[in-house]
């Protein structure tokens, strides 16, 4: 007897709060309004910060990073030169190891309308890559690091910019 006076009590006490499943139903429908403000929470860069700097004489201040295997890394590139984007933009493209650049470089060169970044053809050579800079602009890409052990080439995908020696290489022990 008691256990049905609880099961009523239970059923007494829902239909009291029975407000409070209506305002969850209205935060049930939040989500998808919320849904968008869940991309830019995406986009908090919680890896392990690495500051990047690219500049006029197409080179990078960093060209050695080490990382763990598998640890999540957040570089952030930041163009401190001067010369408008369209003939002095950079960006910062990691590839995997082993790579043969040259066919990369040329697939790069031709994709202007993708910030230079040869994601139509050369999509499993990209592990990670940022937006094409122009002059003090800054742009923040997250991924974890490699699991296997090796070396990793990062450059800035910019026609001719890896040639004059915008690359460096990232070493994951
Ligand atoms: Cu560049």
């Amino acid at each position: 007897m008691k256990k049905t006076l609880a099961l009523m009590l239970a059923v007494l006490v829902g239909g009291c709060s029975s407000p409070t499943p209506s305002d969850t139903g209205a935060s049930s429908a939040a989500p998808g309004a919320s849904a968008p403000a869940a991309a830019p929470a995406a986009v908090t860069h919680d890896g392990r910060a690495i500051e990047i700097t690219g500049n006029d004489t197409m080179k990078f201040n960093i060209t050695e990073i080490k990382a763990r295997p598998g640890e999540k890394l957040s570089v952030t590139l930041v163009n401190i030169g001067t010369t408008p984007k369209f003939s002095m933009g950079h960006n910062w493209v990691l590839v995997v190891a082993g790579i043969d650049i040259q066919p990369f470089l040329v697939a790069s060169a031709e994709a202007v309308t993708t910030d230079y970044v040869p994601v139509a053809t050369q999509k499993d050579k990209i592990l990670a890559s940022t937006k094409l800079l122009g002059p003090k602009e800054r742009d923040t890409v997250t991924f974890n690091a490699p699991t296997t052990p090796g070396r990793y080439e990062f450059l800035c995908s910019f026609p001719g910019h890896y040639q004059v020696g915008m690359r460096g290489v990232l070493i994951v022990e």
